[in-house]
């Protein structure tokens, strides 16, 4: 019998292949690099590596778009590989969970090809095809790469629907012959080895099958239309189907992880409810929505501390008794975390990232790390459009110019919250290139890997690396915090993040000063005697003997009482 709950205590990594390390010079990342670091991986001392799309694909939104989801794209290496990378990861204790992109395929997938070549095409209903409404779209949804979710195919004269881009055609799961296949697919990558799947925006599999229009905004002539696709009607259905197709039976310990855009924490309980069968955990959005205004991602409004935190709070009471959630502070979707919710100044930067981290990684849900962010690596200092290469930037600014927008505030918008922020290679060195490439890499360095770095810090006490390393173990070692009950403290301050978490006689205090300037605390007679178990400065007392405590600026610690 496997311990069903073995990832509460795991810490999981992502790689976004492209930006991690490019072994054979093309300047874009790969397997051969990803292989040359795993003694990185090890010392960091995750268990779960996350890895983003390395299939075949034409590469119009970096691998989302999938023509072959049972090969290896050449841009990245191998199948044979692929199964050394499971093998090296399997060696060193490290799980392989691979990026399940299934709302949609490239439209160079043979699926797509065969159905958009006849209305007759047996394969015509795996997709979605509409006839045109007044000679134009099938309605008013937009896609979440700017313009309709629409795209005429003039030869047969009907449109196919794409939330994303024009290169990635929605799926009809409808259709059970589409489930069977995916279903396949899964099994034929859990044979060759792989631990599980992160899916990629799997709400959105099941559609309103009215395919109505969303309700209208007034001047936007696409609109979002989630409310019609997102938890659709028949999601919880095709959510445990999958998981008895797939997993059902089959011995080993295996991580399912739901990326849902959009999911409340009432479905979120739905989805990871054990005895559902659904998905192990959510990766929700909500924290990274909030410093958005209402017309689109782009319309950065910036951060209210309060609003952060009230939400990660809620969402840990939320699933406290049943239910599961990932956390994470960032992705190869958002800009870098210290950056939007640290302080990349540097002279911040390092109690900043270490502060975030403290924060994230001692809550109830599991920890997320992606490349980089254990070295606290900051956004990139993008001045202008041409600098992106980012499908959904791209199409943005194609519309700030065709509509006339304001470029300026287009470009703020495109600077602070821009995907290719978290897409910049992984800064192993100070050299030249990082130690990512030796040819040109495909989007620049960060300058700031002159001092920011792996070699900088990886074995350096004090490090933003090491304090990582630190917090992976803490997880490792004590069930209070893979188990232990969650208590926010001072939601209102702006300032300071707190929390208590709780199991049998234990109790973990953590505190995080989210300022640059010191802040006293009173917490109370009841912390006499907690143990100091981690904190970002080297002269604390080991015991606290009263609840009164002072954090300098970004200074975050853990304390346990037992
Ligand atoms: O992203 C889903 C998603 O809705 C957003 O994060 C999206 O990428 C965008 O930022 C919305 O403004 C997943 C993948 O993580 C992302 O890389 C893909 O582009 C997308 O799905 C399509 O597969």
């Amino acid at each position: 019998m496997q311990d069903r709950e073995w990832f509460k205590s795991a810490v999981v990594y992502q790689v976004y292949p492209r930006s991690f390390a490019d072994g054979d010079g093309d300047g874009i990342g790969d397997l051969r690099g990803i292989l040359q670091h795993l003694d990185h991986l090890e010392a960091l001392g995750v268990d779960v590596v996350w890895l983003s799309p390395l299939y075949r694909s034409p590469q119009a939104d970096n691998g989302y778009d999938i023509s072959d989801y049972q090969d290896v794209d050449p841009l990245f290496g191998t199948l044979e590989q692929l199964d050394e990378l499971i093998a090296g990861l399997h060696e060193r204790g490290i799980k392989l969970v691979m990026d399940l992109v299934v709302n949609h395929t490239s439209d160079e997938h043979a699926w797509f090809q065969e159905s958009r070549s006849s209305r007759d095409s047996p394969k015509r209903d795996w997709y979605v095809w509409r006839d045109p409404r007044d000679g134009g779209e099938p309605n008013n949804w937009g896609s979440f790469f700017s313009g309709s979710a629409w795209q005429l195919d003039e030869p047969t004269g009907q449109y196919y629907l794409h939330l994303f881009d024009r290169k990635q055609p929605d799926l009809n799961w409808e259709n059970p012959e589409v489930r069977e296949a995916v279903h396949a697919m899964m099994r034929w990558w859990l044979d060759r080895g792989v631990d599980g799947f992160r899916m990629d925006v799997i709400n959105f599999i099941s559609k309103e099958q009215s395919f109505a229009d969303a309700p209208a905004v007034v001047g936007q002539r696409h609109v979002d239309a989630s409310s019609l696709f997102a938890d659709g009607p028949r999601i919880h259905e095709f959510l445990a189907e999958m998981h008895e197709a797939v997993f059902a039976g089959r011995d080993g310990a295996f991580l399912t992880v739901g990326e849902m855009p959009g999911v409340t924490p009432e479905e979120a309980v739905l989805y990871t409810d054990p005895a559902r069968h659904e998905v192990d955990m959510v990766f929700q959005f909500e924290h990274v929505s909030l410093d958005q205004g209402p017309a689109s991602k782009w319309d950065w409004i910036g951060l209210d501390r309060v609003a952060l935190k009230r939400s990660l709070h809620r969402w840990q009471v939320a699933l406290a008794e049943r239910g599961w959630n990932s956390l994470y502070w960032d992705n190869h979707d958002q800009p870098r975390a210290v950056s939007r919710f640290g302080d990349d100044d540097p002279a911040c930067w390092a109690d900043s990232a270490k502060a975030l981290a403290t924060i994230l990684h001692c809550m109830r849900g599991t920890p997320y790390v992606y490349q980089g962010e254990e070295l606290g690596m900051t956004n990139y200092p993008f001045r202008t459009a041409d600098e992106h290469r980012d499908v959904e930037a791209v199409n943005h600014w194609k519309r700030v110019i065709a509509e006339g927008l304001d470029q300026r505030s287009a470009l703020t918008g495109m600077a602070k919250v821009g995907r290719d922020n978290a897409r910049t290679p992984v800064q192993w060195d100070a050299s030249a290139q990082a130690g990512f490439t030796t040819g040109a890499p495909w989007l620049p360095v960060n300058p700031n890997r002159s001092w920011l770095n792996a070699a900088a810090q990886v074995g350096v006490e004090g490090s933003v690396f090491e304090h990582h390393r630190a917090l992976i173990r803490l997880r490792h070692e004590h069930a209070v915090i893979a188990d232990g009950d969650f208590t926010g403290l001072l939601e209102n301050d702006p300032e300071v993040w707190a929390y208590v978490r709780t199991l049998g006689s234990k109790r973990l205090l953590v505190v995080a000063n989210c300022s640059r300037r010191a802040r006293a605390l009173e917490l109370g007679d009841g912390w006499t005697g907690a143990r100091l178990l981690l904190c970002n400065l080297a002269d604390r007392a080991d015991v606290l003997h009263d609840g009164a405590l002072t954090l300098s600026g970004w200074e975050s610690r853990v304390y346990l009482l037992e």
